[in-house]
């Protein structure tokens, strides 16, 4: 019979082996017998970068033989994905939402030092406080903003049962959550986001707007759906302590037969570039087989973060290959991505060169990482092609392409 120990050392060499395995760009490789070319946009990576099975044994095993005999997993956990990111004292830092096999999620640090691969969770997850607010049922899906007040933000989603239907055990209710730190250890719990709906996918803006902290918000009428209220909202708050939606406008709504019919939301801060914010999305439409959750892009100016200068039509990432299965089938979702220093070491005068490193979920189970780079994003958004939201202008716009080709092949 195997020895405890000998099992024991075996389960910590293998997840010593799955935290170090070395990632690789998928571009150029052969998956499923085909050769994965890319879009010359971003790169994917061969492997989730976070998933259930990087979680520390501590949070999963009681390592003591007597109580544990059979070494069995006393705590099992479901997912890792929907993740805020940040440059934290020189590493590449991701919040990632955990979830439980209990359903609770909650959030817990990892870091690696090439944003890559080998990520590792901090030893213990996130005690996130609930300060002045009703204890949270669930929290989920933090975006994380280093503002200019000082502070490292997180916002995120605060799920609680909708009390207003007692009998309705699945009746939930979304508000956005607002705590701050330093050390990502320590979380000063601010009251949430006041509004008259509810709220989620809420992103604080990393500069002030008139002297007034910046909210990118998504109201919604309902948990699910966001019925009258949806699109990506606007809000200026003049107290981030008692932050409240007074005058909110939709700067991104949604349109029939797009990509975000059915709902969209702000996903990460935007990145300051010298042609203006980049922005990542996601969209959501509706088909026979559920909701479909992509990614897309827009640009908006950098005199006004809410005109919107860049309109990009349909999707920018989806999910592909084993990225379709999960929890929730067909989902992207990504709120973080981290901009490191340009390739080059000197910013050329003409093209930005940073690497965006940009971490998305897949069917919300496990996290991944795609790069690319500043001046490939913003080539995409500036030269990606609106959505002429009819099939007809669709033609037209390949047809424009075409004409410019032959012109080129003459
Ligand atoms: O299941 C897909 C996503 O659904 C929600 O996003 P939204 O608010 O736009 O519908 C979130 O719960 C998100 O966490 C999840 O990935």
């Amino acid at each position: 019979m195997e020895l405890w120990s000998d099992k024991l050392a075996a389960l910590r060499a293998a997840h010593e082996a799955l935290l170090t395995r070395k990632n690789v760009p998928l571009n150029g490789q052969i998956v499923n017998g085909q050769m994965v070319n890319g879009n010359g946009i971003y790169t994917k990576y061969q492997y989730p970068i976070l998933t259930a099975e990087h979680t520390p044994l501590e949070w999963r095993y009681d390592f003591n033989e007597q109580r544990n005999p059979h070494l069995m997993q006393r705590i099992m956990m479901n997912a890792v994905l929907n993740a805020g990111a940040i440059l934290f004292e020189g590493k590449y830092t991701v919040v990632a939402r955990v979830e439980g096999a209990d359903r609770k999620s909650f959030f817990a640090v990892a870091q690696s030092e090439n944003g890559i691969d080998n990520w590792r969770f901090w030893p213990r997850p996130i005690t996130m406080p609930d300060g002045v607010n009703a204890p949270a049922t669930n929290v989920y899906d933090m975006r994380l903003t280093r503002h200019e007040d000082g502070w490292i933000y997180g916002v995120f989603c605060v799920e609680r049962h909708d009390d207003t239907k007692p009998f309705d055990t699945s009746a939930a209710t979304a508000a956005a959550g607002i705590a701050r730190t330093k050390d990502l250890v320590n979380w000063e719990r601010l009251p949430d986001l006041k509004s008259l709906c509810q709220q989620r996918n809420v992103v604080l803006f990393p500069e002030f707007v008139d002297g007034k902290y910046a909210l990118f918000t998504r109201p919604q009428d309902g948990f699910i759906e966001t019925g009258k209220g949806g699109g990506i909202g606007w809000t200026l708050v003049p107290d981030i302590t008692r932050a409240e939606v007074r005058d909110e406008r939709i700067i991104y709504g949604r349109n029939y037969h797009t990509i975000y019919e059915v709902k969209n939301g702000e996903g990460p801060a935007p990145i300051k570039t010298d042609k203006g914010w980049l922005h990542l999305a996601h969209g959501v439409r509706n088909t026979a087989d559920g909701l479909r959750y992509v990614l897309y892009m827009y640009m908006t100016a950098l005199d006004d973060p809410t005109r919107i200068i860049a309109r990009p039509g349909g999707w920018f990432m989806i999910p592909e290959r084993d990225e379709y299965i999960g929890d929730v089938g067909n989902v992207v979702f990504s709120n973080g991505w981290i901009v490191d220093e340009p390739v080059t070491g000197n910013p050329s005068p003409v093209t930005d060169t940073r690497r965006v490193l940009i971490y998305y979920a897949s069917s919300d189970t496990r996290l991944h990482v795609a790069v690319s780079s500043v001046e490939q994003l913003l080539d995409y958004c500036l030269n990606t092609p609106e959505d002429g939201l009819t099939t007809g202008a669709s033609v037209a716009t390949i047809n424009a392409l075409i004409d410019k080709n032959a012109k080129i092949n003459k």
